[in-house]
Parts: C-alpha cells; sequence; structure tokens
C-alpha cells in the first residue's frame, strides 16, 4: 500500500493528480446520515466525481457537525464551505425567502410548486444569487410542519405560554407569539437536548424530520397543524460556482438536477410509511382545530410584512 503510494505520488503524476481534486466542496447539513437530504447529498457526491473524473469531489457532513444552519450560511459566504440546504432561514437577508416557510400560506404542495416555478419564485432565487451570495442549484420538497409537545393541543388556547423551539426564522417567532407561545429560535442540534432538559417543551417540524432527530424519545403528541407547507434549497456559493470552468458548471449543474429527481423518490417513499413510524414508536396524532390556529395568527403575520411584501402576499392569495 504504501509502496503503491510511493510510486503514484513520485512515478506517476497522473494517479496522485486523480486523488486530488481540482474542486473539494464541503457540504454541511442539519440531518444525520439516515435523510433522505444526506443520502442525496451522496449521491450528488458520486455523480460528480464520476462525471468529472475525480475532478470535483464533495463531503457532506451530518447533523451540523460542520455548522449550524445560519452559520453554514456565513461560512459558505466567506468560502470556507460550499454547501448547504436552506430556505425560510434566508429570511434573515431579504425578506421575499419567508414564503419558504410562511406559517398558514400555502394550501398544498401545488400551490408551493406553482409558487417556486411561477415569476416571485423566479425573483426569489435572484435574490439568493444576487442579495446572500447562494445559488439555488434545485429544490427539495418538505412535508408539512407539525406541532410536537407533551400534552394534546388541539386549539391555539391549549397552548398558551408553551415554550415552543422554532428556527431563528422572522414569520415563526411573529406566527408563535401571535398563538400565545413563547417561541424560542434555537438552531436544530440543539432540539433534541433542550427538550430532555426541559428548557423548551416543544418544537414544530414535518414527520422526516421528527424521526430523523428522534423527538419521539421526548415528545409523545405530533398536533397535526400542517402550518408550514415547505421546501429547501440546496445550495452552492455563486463564488465557488463561477470559479468552475464552463464544462464543469454544466455537469455541476446536471448532477444536481438528478439529485433533486433522486431526493424526491426518496422523500415519496418514505412519506409513505413516516406516519405509521412514528405511532410505532409511540407517538399520539392530534386533530386539532386549525380554523383557529389561522385566524389567531393571520393578521399578525400579515401585519408583520413590509409594504411590498403585503403586496405579494395580497397577489399570491388572490392571482
Ligand atoms: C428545520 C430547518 O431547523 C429546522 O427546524 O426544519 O430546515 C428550517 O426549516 C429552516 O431554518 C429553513 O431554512
Amino acid at each position: 500500500m504504501l509502496l503503491a503510494c510511493f510510486l503514484c505520488g513520485s512515478l506517476f503524476f497522473g494517479c496522485k493528480q486523480k486523488e486530488k481534486p481540482e474542486f473539494l466542496f464541503r457540504a454541511s447539513l442539519i440531518v444525520n446520515e439516515n435523510h433522505t437530504w444526506f443520502q442525496a447529498f451522496e449521491y450528488f457526491g458520486q455523480t460528480l466525481e464520476e462525471r468529472s473524473n475525480g475532478r470535483m469531489k464533495l463531503q457532506v457532513y451530518p447533523s451540523e457537525q460542520l455548522a449550524k444552519e445560519i452559520e453554514a450560511i456565513r461560512l459558505i459566504q466567506a468560502e470556507v464551505i460550499d454547501m448547504t440546504v436552506t430556505g425560510s432561514m434566508l429570511n434573515n437577508w431579504f425578506e421575499l425567502a419567508a414564503f419558504c416557510e410562511l406559517p398558514f400560506f400555502f394550501k398544498d404542495t401545488i400551490e408551493a410548486r406553482n409558487f417556486i416555478h411561477g415569476p416571485i419564485g423566479k425573483e426569489m432565487e435572484h435574490q439568493m444569487i444576487n442579495v446572500t451570495g447562494l445559488r439555488p442549484v434545485g429544490y427539495f420538497q418538505r412535508g408539512p410542519r407539525h406541532l410536537t409537545s407533551n400534552r394534546p393541543i388541539k386549539h391555539p388556547d391549549d397552548l398558551q405560554g408553551l415554550i415552543v423551539r422554532v428556527p431563528n426564522v422572522p414569520s415563526f417567532v411573529t406566527a408563535w407569539s401571535a398563538l400565545g407561545a413563547k417561541p424560542t429560535p434555537m438552531a436544530f442540534s440543539e432540539v433534541f437536548t433542550s427538550l430532555q432538559q426541559g428548557t423548551i417543551e416543544a418544537q414544530e417540524n414535518p414527520f422526516d424530520l421528527i424521526k430523523n432527530a428522534g423527538f419521539y424519545e421526548v415528545q409523545d403528541y405530533i398536533n397535526l397543524t400542517e402550518h408550514v407547507i415547505s421546501w429547501g434549497y440546496p445550495v452552492i456559493g455563486e463564488k465557488q460556482f463561477q470559479k468552475l470552468p464552463e464544462d464543469l458548471k454544466t455537469i455541476f449543474l446536471k448532477a444536481a438536477k438528478d439529485m433533486q429527481a433522486y431526493e424526491r423518490h426518496l422523500f415519496t417513499e418514505n412519506e409513505k410509511h413516516i406516519k405509521d413510524e412514528l405511532a410505532a414508536k409511540g407517538m399520539t396524532f392530534i386533530e386539532v382545530n386549525k380554523d383557529a390556529y389561522i385566524k389567531k395568527c393571520e393578521d399578525a403575520i400579515y401585519s408583520s410584512l413590509s409594504n411590498d411584501m403585503k403586496k405579494v402576499y395580497k397577489k399570491l392569495k388572490n392571482p
């Protein structure tokens, strides 16, 4: 082995070059190795390497090991790392990103998809590149977000004062405050321990993340609030992307397209049994009074928007 490396390194320069890629990307994800995003990124890495003959490689870091979501965005901007999956967190940089996860806004994934492919979705992608320096290279559809807790919460009146962890996204804080809870922004990787220690009492996420992070060990109920229909964008730093020669750019974008299709397949398959799996882990599902939830927070969400955003909101609600 040593001899082989020696020969390879000193005699056959080409062989050594193959080991060290021209472009090594590092991706930071919030999820662990069992999640569809991680598996899709691994697949993406293999595809990049194969199709570029080893000129491009990808290292994928799970569970916020490399950085929390908001730090990952900053590290990509600083060119320290290269990729992540993000969405509404970008609301901390530009307003339009709030639509990625605006509570009780999209009714279903069809509405969400029309938005993504429509003019405002395109404008959002444009702003992602120009304002935040992150280039979206596809999107991952997500399941609806639900509230988990240790007591049933059918009606917003049941959640008075409940300490609910939310991602660090302004519209979540607005919505959960209006509903009567105490929203606490926190990084995803800190949620499990905080639930265990009781510093927070509840959290909200789609079924896949509830399972992936093992929240069933510390939460008994899933209140079927479906309060957010959303998606996430796999992104690469724009500066990093622009450093690629044209042939590698083409390979990169095509591989990203294939990753999106692969993830959609994994996601669709997973959604078929995820609810049963969570039930088998001991979680109880609670039907909620969704109208009461909507009524209690929609005015607050609308009022928190800027005038420009209010116009977009109205236009999307009444096309
Ligand atoms: C996740 C995030 O932290 C969480 O709860 O579900 O992906 C969240 O949706 C985002 O911050 C999106 O940018």
